[in-house]
């Protein structure tokens, strides 16, 4: 069984899609963030830098912490969405999403979302960032299928939850043709329809 250290927030949602993907048998340990529980030291031995989402394997006696090596570490348990023939891809775009569009778009949070007002500079810098990060998966979807290629993996269970906040970016979805028709197509996948309300609040995905 999996124990899932989890918050409703992009990085969480992409293990309880992942697990919802699978078909693991898993329970959630909920962390709550704005009452620091990220930093109890129970939660520091299996998530040194204080961030979830991290796993408890119980079975294999393994824990796990970064989104990317979690996924990873799933997808070769399950042998799903992530084949061996397409492994380069797949982590470009896993890597790509981990190092380059969670962070920045994460930014563009801070500043467009919570912070209005606080720095004309960064709402620009981010506000930017976040339409070019629009623009170049919307060109790179326009001739794939997947972020990976044709099938689905778990780069683009990387990817959706993040795409997910496009309220919050204002950059305006429904403009970038290819992007919302692979945003469309995981929105109806069942298991991420479930992944994505995992604490059963009734969350539902936004629409475009
Ligand atoms: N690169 C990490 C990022 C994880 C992350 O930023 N988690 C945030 C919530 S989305 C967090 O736990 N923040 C609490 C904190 O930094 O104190 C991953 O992909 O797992």
């Amino acid at each position: 069984m999996i124990e899932l250290f989890y918050a409703p927030t992009p990085n969480g949602r992409k293990i309880s899609i992942m697990l919802e993907e699978i078909k693991f048998d898993y329970k959630i340990t909920e962390i709550d963030l704005k009452k620091n529980e990220q930093f109890n030291s129970n939660f520091r031995k299996i998530s040194p830098l204080s961030k979830i989402p991290a796993i408890t394997d119980h079975k294999n006696k393994t824990s796990l912490f970064q989104s990317g090596a979690i996924l990873i570490y799933l997808a070769e348990l399950s042998e799903k969405f992530y084949e061996i023939k397409n492994r380069n891809l797949i982590n470009q775009w896993l890597m790509a999403q981990m190092g380059d569009v969670g962070p920045l778009l994460g930014q563009h949070h801070q500043f467009h979302h919570y912070n209005p007002g606080k720095s004309e500079f960064a709402e620009e810098r981010y506000f930017k960032i976040a339409k070019r990060i629009y623009k170049d998966l919307d060109e790179h979807l326009s001739s794939s299928d997947f972020l990976a290629g044709k099938n689905y993996s778990i780069a683009d269970i990387a990817m959706f939850p993040w795409i997910a906040r496009h309220n919050w970016h204002d950059v305006g979805l429904k403009n970038y043709k290819s992007l919302s028709r692979w945003y469309e197509t995981i929105s109806k996948r069942e298991a991420v329809i479930k992944g994505y309300d995992c604490l059963e609040k009734g969350e539902k995905i936004p629409k475009i």
